[in-house]
């Protein structure tokens, strides 16, 4: 109470410089003429932090004060990105920094290029999150997130022979300036054992007897505002053997096995797993999931709340959100600390837990709802299960009593499915607590309460509304692209930063000739930067300075690349035959970015088939300055801030029905490129907002694609009517691109498309190839696609994170950004 606030360093170069020698000196323990590249980096990202660290404790002291009601993010990913541009942004000191180390000799642009990303998520979940908790800081909303800080991200892909191959992603090898340990603050979690009675306890409670346990021990990550002077918290959690491991459990001989036992404990958050739409089942991430969740709740009741603080007003002070089930578990072990460790009649503590916790959605595929063996959740928490057990049969007894007699919908609803074998419906456990279910776009809502959750809302029809996902403005325009940036500001000023709906302000500069000559300038400028990137970084080359057609994201067959290939293939085709005059064709590179989950084997071959194709295509001479295939490995944070801005079109081409919103498609459009997709996810809110003629669309219609399917969908028919895509399939299907090779890849692919096509990309071929006729054309008319591209800039506004917060803010959690000067 009494500390005096630290001043915050005074924003100069000569203070600047002087943090960062200090950092260097001290720090570091070098001088600077021997300092490494990483004692740079170190020493410069310690400096900018101590310009943040003020703000931090601020932050922190008045939290403490006003009790203020939290928000408390629960993600098993948060797929951050860079720090040190973030935090040169958030603090003002982009120019004093990179002029203090010029002033030194250094040149500020190579020592970021030292920093591993923290990739501690699989894609677009893991990606919202770190959205999220930035607009959460910059619109001044006290929140803490609560994570895992896994040793080893998401893989680094590598290609061989044009297969995907992973390597591990040690982020941590040089440490990371950007983390700050708290062992003092480290928690306890319990596995195993078993439950016996309580005879003294309150109604519900009983004892568990754990059979082993961890210590969690926090990481506290620095979340700036926007040069707002909040800084909020992400805490994550690294899993250590206990300190004081007893070795008298172990005879004198076992020293060494005790010693190798410690690793057990610490292989919890050795490695994100990479699968991002087919769980696995497998305990260690189970492990993950109670481990981080265990160590959040405990922490927030035992350190973050005042000591005598009264939890029936838990509701009040704080909110859980839910990203998707993995946090799930928080349920149960809420239920478990009010009833068995306070002592809480089980009618209290569920009263207070159903107002606590609050559950996104994030799919609509059947196979990525996540279901929990009963015997594996009993051997690992054994009273977890009795709690959830409890849950549902007093669930099932208000659904039967809602729904007399239809005892066809309790088995539907129940929390455990019975079929295959005995298990725990996360997803369901995640509806029947949380006191509002969202989807991530209006669409996506909608399909959940029609068909993935339509019992839930029946029953329940105010708990589900939608939020429609959204991306930081920050970091994916102004960070990401420099150029764009300054020409907006000095059209409209510089408050779309934080207030992205005056980009509306630049729709009358669409039909300014001299605007658009400077729109098309930045892009011009933009593929250059990406062109050099590639070339460094893989040794790509672009289509000359033709069209940048891009579709990056995670590898999925409902996201349908292998639709995409058939347009590459489809097209080359026609140029071979003679069916398609070369000189029509629009110079273009066709970029890819895809990590396929390591097991996914369908995915693999399509990476496979895409090298292939590319290899084909960018080998041949006649084709030079036409056509290229740019597939970078290792698509990330880090290349998406390249890519992004240097497109001219954004591929969005899922199925209609299966894409729950798309974020890079939201990101794409802000950076002034045109979307070919379908009537899928935010796509459609994309189109309503950027007009129709602003935007490419094709396919099916959800509607139909579901009519289509139960109906009976059969590939063969579209295959023997196209003669396109016939011929475009049996090119591959010859080994044309593979070296004579039919079978592997090759094979299986030709198989999957013609013979099951589950995502029904051969239906949507046609009016696919169509439309990439129209973007043609289109593109050709250099001014009318200008004016379409800075519309698609203006019209965006909508869609950055700072909105889904506030729709958030107040649809679900009723929290209230903080005036942090009152
Ligand atoms: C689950 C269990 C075990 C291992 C991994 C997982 C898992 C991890 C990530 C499952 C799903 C994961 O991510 C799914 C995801 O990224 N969904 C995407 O979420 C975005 C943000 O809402 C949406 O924009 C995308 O449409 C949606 O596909």
């Amino acid at each position: 109470e009494n500390t005096p606030p630290l001043a915050v360093p005074e924003h100069s170069v000569e203070s600047f410089t002087r943090a960062f020698l200090r950092e260097l000196n001290y720090g570091r323990g070098v001088d600077l003429d021997r300092a490494s590249a990483n004692d740079k980096y170190y020493a410069l990202s310690r400096a900018v932090r101590h310009y943040l660290t003020t703000r931090w404790l601020e932050t922190l002291r008045n939290q403490y004060r006003d009790q203020a009601k939290t928000v408390a993010y629960l993600s098993a990913e948060f797929l951050l990105g860079p720090q040190l541009e973030n935090a040169l942004l958030a603090a003002d000191l982009e120019d004093i920094a990179r002029e203090s180390l010029a002033n030194l000799g250094l040149d500020i642009d190579e020592l970021q290029a030292v920093e591993e990303e923290p990739g501690l998520g699989n894609g677009g979940l893991g990606r919202l999150a770190a959205c999220f908790i930035d607009s959460l800081a910059t619109m001044n909303v006290p929140t803490v997130g609560y994570g895992i800080r896994y040793e080893y991200g998401i893989f680094k892909q590598t290609f061989v022979d044009g297969k995907q191959v992973e390597k591990p992603d040690h982020w941590l090898h040089l440490g990371s300036p950007w983390e700050l340990p708290h062992p003092e603050y480290s928690v306890d979690v319990h596995f195993g054992g078993h439950t016996e009675d309580k005879p003294d306890g309150s109604d519900g409670a009983r004892t568990w007897i754990p059979s082993w346990r961890v210590t969690a021990k926090p990481y506290n990550y620095m979340v700036p505002g926007y040069r707002n002077g909040r800084v909020n918290t992400l805490r994550l959690w690294s899993a250590r053997a206990r300190h004081d491991f007893d070795l008298r459990e172990f005879n004198a001989g076992e020293y060494t096995e005790a010693v190798r036992a410690r690793t057990f404990a610490e292989n919890i958050s050795k490695v994100l797993y990479p699968e991002d739409s087919t769980p696995q089942g497998k305990e260690l991430r189970l492990q993950q999931q109670y481990f981080f969740v265990a160590a959040s709740l405990h922490d927030f009741i035992e350190h973050v709340l005042p000591r005598d603080y009264d939890l029936k007003n838990l509701p009040d002070r704080i909110i859980w959100q839910l990203n998707d089930t993995h946090p799930v578990i928080a349920v149960p072990e809420l239920m478990r600390i009010l009833v068995d460790d306070k002592g809480w009649d089980w009618a209290d503590a569920w009263a207070v837990t159903q107002k606590s916790f609050a559950y996104t959605c994030h799919t609509l595929l059947p196979e990525a709802l996540e279901v929990w063996p009963v015997d594996l959740m009993g051997k690992l928490l054994p009273r977890h299960l009795e709690i959830i057990y409890r849950i549902n049969e007093e669930f099932l007894e208000e659904v039967r009593a809602a729904f007399p007699g239809d005892e066809l919908r309790v088995r539907r609803m129940s929390i455990i499915a019975e079929q295959p074998g005995r298990a725990v419906r996360m997803a369901h456990l995640a509806t029947v607590a949380g006191f509002k279910v969202n989807g991530v776009a209006e669409l996506h809502s909608e399909l959940l309460k029609d068909k993935v959750l339509n019992d839930f809302a029946q029953m329940w029809p105010e708990k589900f509304t939608n939020v429609t996902n959204g991306v930081t403005p920050r970091r994916f325009i102004r960070l990401a692209n420099p150029a764009l940036s300054e020409l907006i500001t000095a059209a409209i000023g510089d408050g779309w930063i934080t207030d992205l709906e005056q980009l509306r302000g630049l729709e009358p500069l669409a039909d300014d000739a001299e605007f658009r000559h400077a729109f098309r300038e930045v892009k011009g400028a933009n593929k250059r930067r990406l062109a050099k990137v590639l070339m460094d970084r893989d040794g790509i080359e672009l289509a000359g300075d033709g069209m940048v057609d891009a579709m990056v994201k995670r590898l999925h067959e409902y996201k349908r690349q292998s639709l995409k290939l058939l347009h590459i293939v489809s097209l080359y085709e026609g140029i071979k035959s003679g069916r398609i005059p070369l000189e029509s064709v629009t110079p273009r590179t066709f970029v890819f970015g895809a990590k396929a989950a390591p097991g996914y084997v369908r995915a693999k071959e399509t990476i496979e088939l895409i090298n292939a194709v590319g290899r084909t295509i960018n080998a041949d001479a006649s084709l030079k300055g036409r056509l290229k295939v740019a597939f970078p490995p290792n698509y990330n944070v880090t290349l998406a801030e390249v890519l992004i801005p240097a497109a001219d079109l954004s591929e969005q081409i899922s199925l209609a029905g299966k894409e729950a919103s798309g974020t890079g498609n939201m990101k794409f459009a802000l950076n002034g490129a045109l979307t070919i997709g379908t009537d899928d996810g935010a796509n459609v809110e994309i189109r309503k907002l950027v007009g129709d003629e602003n935007f490419f669309l094709f396919g099916m219609t959800e509607p139909e694609a579901s009519s289509l399917e139960s109906r009976g969908y059969d590939p063969g028919e579209y295959y023997e009517s196209d003669p396109e895509l016939k011929a475009a399939l049996n090119l591959i299907a010859s080994g044309h691109f593979t070296d004579g090779e039919r079978g592997g890849a090759v094979a299986s692919i030709f198989a999957s498309l013609t013979e099951r096509d589950r995502f029904m990309a051969l239906a949507d071929f046609r009016s696919y190839m169509d439309t990439q006729k129209k973007v043609e054309a289109a593109y050709l008319d250099h001014e009318s696609w200008s004016r379409s591209a800075i519309l698609n800039v203006a019209r965006s506004g909508y869609f950055s994170s700072d909105r889904s917060i506030q729709d958030y803010l107040d649809r679900i959690w009723g929290a209230k950004p903080i005036d942090q000067n009152a």
